[in-house]
């Protein structure tokens, strides 16, 4: 209580109140009683970065004096979601906003939901990348997060007749209260042209005439770490046309003409991944991807030479970590610059490129490394190119050297592929061009060095390390399950908050029926809102004491979305043929979204809304069977979703998820993880222990070795399960499609040939391992226990751990 009689608390309330009300009378320029829902968001949201922002500055000052190494993260994707709830907590200032919005009279839940989903990434790696700014703020790392400011995220995904429809996303819209225009970090951004030689005191010269400018403009969003320890950047690029309009031609008469230079030049930051499917389409993209390195290097390596005069000191200053390989091509742009803008000699700049980057791959699926076709590549970036042969021919002379015996492995090495039509390898650049490499689960890594990096890991021994993901659980425990943290905080004492490696301790109360109850409790209350959300979106109820079987994630074959929808149909008809046994009644949740030129995964969520319509609509198997079909997947309803989990299926064919984190949402909330052994599943199996957790199918060794051998066929696993057979045939003949009975039949033919995903290899298995989920669910207690243990061994799982890695490890920046 101070002088004027009022608590600290209930100062800190009023103060907030004032600061929101100023706001909006001020900025959003409202009367309060006039307010909508959006208005008091922007008004919190100003009032909180307030506060933000005198730590963000400060911050800024501190590490520039201290001169400390800074660490660039360079991804093409950030997946922040919403950002209200994650400043105020990591701020310790919810409670009292909240309490100061109820005295005005509003609810901060609305007020949140009034929030907009930041959806500028796709999935798992986009999602990746918001953990770790928020983990590298919280572990006091001075670090830039860089990216590109889409106008439009991730598509709005509506489900109509079953299908999926694709809209833009229009996050922007109204502005976003969270980002700083700098207008005065604004850099040229230059495409095409010719390369002019020179020789200048008998050394070559080497001058790029481009024939196109774009600007890039600064939009910099404060990330803040926990209990507001540290405010970093995420400066996100923004494209403008160097001239916005050209008057002659407007003066002329020509008044859409005169703004098509701005429309190009603006469509570089238009949409999240445009469709690659059409030349033009596949342009944008390498364009999108040069504007934002380019961007980025000039940026930092302004910021450095502001600081320490030259650029030999570079790599003790900076680490510049490029997210899988979008940003590659900053390998060619900062040779570039050191050769051709500051004049350093090849070796030097080589020496200095080399120890600054480091290149984290997240997919071993030959379709997703990314290559660009030399034509194309050379048209955009005619330098860089002539950068990346001379790089390609060092590094082949080299090999050349060292393997003299062995020729056949300058092909696979090299930066070129000259298979099918010449084309520049971006892993195979971004690796050699790097100090270290990493992936992100060991099975990944392991994978990485036997498999697509073999050849260049025997050239480069002992640069590839492992980094296993992590999620932030500021985001995805506390704020999301706040029951659950309440309960371990009780148990386990407050300090948990701050070291994960507490939770363990709920493990010594796993028998404890008071517990049990307890944690039960909690997920039953998750449940019951999803319940709502359910119902609200979709118009029909579900039973909050059913099983929440749960698989939320982007659609995709490899995924095996497809596997838990033949195990639903076979679970559908055998209850149907055996109504009186002992099922555990579930409700199978699907969310996700599917590319919108991927033909096959379109298929599957139809199939899946298919089926939901066919099942939900038979009194049969009420109240033992619902499907659901959650449309437009994102941060805010995975948000939902993970905490009222009790199962997560994780059921990728082995050898093909290169990680999962959903997988490590779930099961630090509580949900047990049936999955293959693939990823970060085997790594969670190995804290939960094998009695807690569901492991069918078969392994990455398996998957190969029946593929080198050829058998057994789809045909020969087809005819070895009857019960599959059933379901194919129940699919492929129209039971679920009496309107268009051939509508599946590419998805069953797909199965029946080449089933590539091997699906029918491990439906039997996958069948058996769901009787067990059934077994110990019709168990309660033995289940919670299982849920427990499951809640109390995630720790390690943690981003900060992760992130405590790459510091340690990779980026050599204290912790
Ligand atoms: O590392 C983050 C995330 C992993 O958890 C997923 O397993 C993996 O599929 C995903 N990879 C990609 C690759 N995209 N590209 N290129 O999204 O990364």
């Amino acid at each position: 209580t101070n002088t004027a009689g009022t608590s600290d608390y209930e100062q800190a309330i009023a103060e907030a109140k004032a600061a929101i009300i100023a706001k909006m009378t001020l900025s959003v320029g409202k009367d309060p009683g006039y307010a909508t829902d959006r208005d008091w968001f922007v008004a919190t949201a100003l009032a909180a970065r307030d506060r933000v922002t005198h730590r963000f500055l400060g911050g800024k000052r501190a590490s520039k004096a201290d001169g400390k190494k800074r660490v660039y993260y360079l991804s093409l994707e950030f997946l922040i979601g919403r950002q209200l709830t994650d400043v105020l907590y990591n701020f310790e200032l919810y409670d009292i906003f909240r309490a100061a919005l109820g005295d005005l009279g509003v609810d901060i839940e609305r007020v949140r939901e009034a929030e907009p989903d930041a959806a500028l990434g796709n999935g798992g790696l986009g999602r990746l990348a918001a953990c770790f700014m928020e983990s590298m703020a919280t572990l006091g790392i001075p670090a830039y997060g860089y990216g590109i400011r889409y106008d439009h995220g991730l598509f709005r995904q509506v489900i109509k007749d079953g299908w999926q429809q694709e809209f833009p996303e229009t996050w922007l819209e109204n502005g976003t209260p969270w980002e700083f225009l700098r207008s005065d970090v604004t850099y040229d951004i230059r495409f095409g042209g010719s390369v002019e030689t020179k020789t200048v005191n008998n050394v070559p010269r080497f001058i790029w005439h481009p024939s196109e400018v774009v600007h890039a403009v600064a939009y910099d969003t404060p990330i803040v770490g926990w209990r507001g320890s540290n405010v970093n950047p995420l400066r996100l690029w923004s494209a403008r046309a160097a001239d916005p309009i050209a008057l002659s031609l407007f003066n002329k008469g020509d008044h859409v003409g005169a703004l098509s230079d701005q429309a190009r030049s603006a469509a570089i930051s238009k949409v999240l991944y445009p469709s690659d499917e059409t030349a033009a389409g596949q342009e944008l993209r390498l364009r999108q991807e040069y504007f934002f390195v380019s961007a980025s290097l000039q940026d930092l390596i302004n910021r450095h030479i502001r600081i320490y005069g030259d650029l030999y000191s570079l790599p003790d200053r900076a680490a510049i970590q490029l997210n899988d390989t979008h940003p590659a091509v900053a390998i060619a742009e900062m040779m570039r610059i050191l050769l051709d803008d500051h004049n350093l000699r090849w070796d030097e700049a080589w020496r200095i490129t080399s120890s600054t980057f480091s290149y984290t791959n997240h997919t071993l699926l030959p379709e997703a490394l990314e290559t660009w076709p030399l034509p194309l590549f050379e048209r955009l970036l005619p330098r860089h190119l002539q950068i990346i042969y001379f790089i390609n021919n060092l590094h082949l002379e080299a090999t050349k050297k060292n393997f003299p015996n062995e020729p056949e492995l300058l092909s696979s090495v090299s930066i070129i592929d000259e298979r099918d039509g010449r084309r520049l390898r971006m892993g195979q650049l971004a690796f050699i061009g790097s100090h270290t490499i990493n992936g992100v689960s060991a099975l990944h890594t392991d994978l990485m060095k036997e498999t697509t990096f073999r050849d260049l890991n025997r050239v480069y021994p002992g640069r590839i390390q492992n980094k296993t993901n992590g999620i932030t659980f500021r985001r995805w425990l506390q704020q999301s399950n706040p029951g659950l943290t309440k309960l371990l905080c009780e148990v386990c004492g407050e300090e948990v908050l701050d070291k994960p490696e507490l939770i363990k301790r709920l493990e010594e109360h796993a028998d404890d029926p008071a517990l049990q109850q307890r944690i039960a409790k909690i997920k039953r209350a998750n449940k019951v809102v999803l319940c709502k959300i359910v119902t609200d979106r979709l118009g029909f109820r579900v039973e909050a004491d059913s099983l929440f079987d749960v698989q939320i994630k982007r659609q995709h074959e490899y995924k095996r979305q497809l596997l838990n929808l033949l195990e639903t149909v076979a679970l559908y008809d055998a209850i149907r043929s055996n109504p009186t046994a002992d099922w555990a009644p579930r409700v199978k949740i699907f969310a996700g979204k599917a590319a919108a030129s991927y033909v096959a995964a379109k298929l599957i969520i139809k199939l899946a809304n298919d089926i939901a319509k066919t099942v939900n609509n038979d009194p049969s198997v009420q109240g033992k069977l619902k499907v659901v079909f959650l449309p437009n997947y994102n941060v805010s309803l995975a948000e939902k979703i993970i905490p009222a989990a009790d199962l997560s299926e994780q059921i990728s064919t082995a050898g093909m998820e290169a990680s999962g984190t959903g997988n490590m949402k779930l099961a630090l909330n509580g949900a047990l993880t049936i999955g293959t052994l693939d990823g970060a599943n085997i790594e969670i199996k190995d804290n939960v222990g094998d009695d807690n957790i569901f492991i069918f199918g078969l392994t990455a060794a398996e998957v190969e070795e029946r593929k080198r051998a050829g058998a057994p066929t789809a045909t020969d696993n087809i005819a070895a399960s009857p019960m599959l057979r059933q379901v194919l045939d129940a699919i492929g003949g129209g039971v679920f499609s009496p309107d268009d009975p051939n509508r599946f039949k590419p998805i069953i033919d797909g199965l029946r040939s080449q089933d590539r995903y091997m699906l029918t290899d491990d439906f039997d298995s996958y069948w058996a391992a769901q009787r067990r989920v059934d077994e110990l669910w019709n168990q309660p207690e033995k289940w919670t226990r299982a849920a427990i243990v499951n809640i109390a061994n995630m720790a390690w799982f943690s981003s900060d751990r992760t992130i405590a890695e790459y510091a340690e490890q990779i980026w050599k920046v204290p912790v």
